[in-house]
Order: C-alpha cells, then structure tokens, then sequence
C-alpha cells in the first residue's frame, strides 16, 4: 500500500508505465552488493590498521547512487559529495582504482594523491567526491552548462546531503541551473543528520524537494529503503523528460 506521498511521486513519475527491464534490474542489484561489498572490505582494513586514509562510508544509501545512475547514459555525468564510493561504483569507476587510489598507489584513480575524498574518474563522467560540502552542484552546473553550449544531449547530476541542502553554493548552483536552464538533476540524500545536526532543526520544510519550487523547478521526494523503488521511478521520469526533449530537472530527498 502506498503512502500518499508515494502515490503523488508514482503519479508524477508514472512508475508504471516505466519498469526497468531484467538487464537493468541485474545491473542494479550487481552494482548494490559490489558497493556494500567494497565497503565491508573497506571497514575490515580501516579496522586492522591499515592507513587507507579518511573514509566515509556510504553503506545503508546504496540505493539512491545506483537508482539515479541506472537512468543515466555513460555519457553524462555526476558530481558527488565526501560520502562518495557509493556514486562512484554507480557510475562506473573501476573498484581496483578506487581501491589503488584508498592506499595511495600511482595506478589510482587520481594517481594516488587524492584518496577517498577525490576519487574522480572523467572518463565514466564522474566528476569527483568531494570534501567540500555542497561544492560538486556547482561542478555539476558547469558540466551541464558545457552540454548546453555544445548543444549534446547530456544531463549532470549532483548528489548532497539534506545538511549541504542549506550551503549557499547549492542554492547558487540550482539558482543559475534554473535562470539558464540547464539539464540537472539535484539530488539530495536526506540521511537524517548532519554530523550530530538532526534534520528536524536545520530544515524548515518537511521535504527538502520543497525548495525547488524556489526555482521554478520540479521536486520530488522517495523512500530509498525499498531501492526497488527508486530506480524506476527515476528512470521512468528521466526518460519522460528525453521522451518529450525537455531538459530533467528534479530533486529526490530519500529517507533513510
Ligand atoms: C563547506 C564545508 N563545511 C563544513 C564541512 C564539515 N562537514 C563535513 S561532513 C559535514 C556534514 C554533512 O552533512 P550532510 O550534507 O547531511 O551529509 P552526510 O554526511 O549526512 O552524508 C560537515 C558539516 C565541510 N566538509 N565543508
Ligand atoms: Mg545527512
């Protein structure tokens, strides 16, 4: 049974007329467990003191890299938050890369000099983690701005967190993606907690989808626990939207 929330976002997305295929869904679940797979390995070393650097661990929001990312081409892009293995593996960044670059080898993903925080990998569109919170909207506004002068099809979409959903750049970004209208996606993944900053106090909105309507933009809110959910509902928009040749333009605050 739905919530009302959900059968607003089924309605607006129109899940039932977009359901992912059977390749797509093997794609998804191989791209979930190869995330949590990479983690757990992850947290066994950081625990046996193995100094792969500063980690965060994405582990529990698998789901809502590997939705967006199963409706995206490999031509378009992502930008990324700290919390950033989980978009990466979404995306398409090889896993012994990724892994190079956590113990600072020369055949890492930024040659061994960026670590967790940096991992970028251009050549899947994955424009980088990022330490500074809030600041990959404004590299995914950039990428997105290039598709428009180039006139491709390409969309960017900028994962945050619902504490960076407060950080002028975000603001800015959605700000010039709206006035230029440029094809992004912002997604904020609402974890409940900024640090130690619950979201019931820095948030005035019960949604944070609720702010794109400051932008003139479409925003909606799902569940990413169920991560069957996610996907196609994704999809199914984002397909809609290159269906009709409008520019996507969302925002998805899933609750963990
Ligand atoms: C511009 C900036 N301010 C503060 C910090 C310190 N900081 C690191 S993570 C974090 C909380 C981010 O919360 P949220 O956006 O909800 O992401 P989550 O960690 O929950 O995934 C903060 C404040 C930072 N890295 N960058
Ligand atoms: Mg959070």
């Amino acid at each position: 049974m739905l919530s009302s929330g959900q059968a607003d976002l089924y309605r607006v997305v129109g899940l039932r007329h977009n359901s992912p295929s059977r390749q797509q869904l093997l794609w998804m679940y191989e791209r979930l467990t190869l995330i949590r797979e990479f983690e757990e390995r992850l947290k066994w070393l950081v625990e046996t003191g193995v100094p792969v650097g500063a980690v965060h661990y994405y582990t529990g929001q698998e789901a809502c890299a590997v939705g967006v990312c199963a409706a995206l081409e490999p031509t378009d892009w992502i930008a990324s938050t700290h919390r950033g293995h989980g978009h990466c593996i979404a995306k398409g960044v090889e896993v012994h890369r990724m892994m190079a670059e956590l113990y600072g080898k020369a055949t890492g993903s930024n040659r061994g000099k960026g670590g967790s925080m940096h991992i970028t990998d251009v050549r899947v569109g994955m424009l980088g983690v990022n330490p500074i919170v809030g600041m990959g909207a404004t590299h995914a506004v950039g990428a997105a701005l290039s598709a428009k002068v180039r006139k491709t099809k390409q969309v960017a979409a900028s994962f945050f967190g619902e504490g960076a959903a407060s950080i002028g750049a975000i603001h800015e970004a959605m700000n010039l993606a709206a006035i230029w209208k440029l094809p992004v996606i912002f997604v904020c993944e609402n974890n409940g907690y900024a640090q130690s900053t619950p979201v019931e106090y820095a948030v005035s909105v019960p949604h944070i989808s609720d702010r794109a309507a400051a932008y003139n933009m479409p925003g909606v809110s799902a569940t990413a626990r169920l991560y069957s959910q996610i996907p196609p509902s994704t999809a199914g928009w984002w397909n809609s939207q290159r269906r009709r040749s409008e520019r996507p333009r969302c925002q998805q605050s899933p609750k963990n």
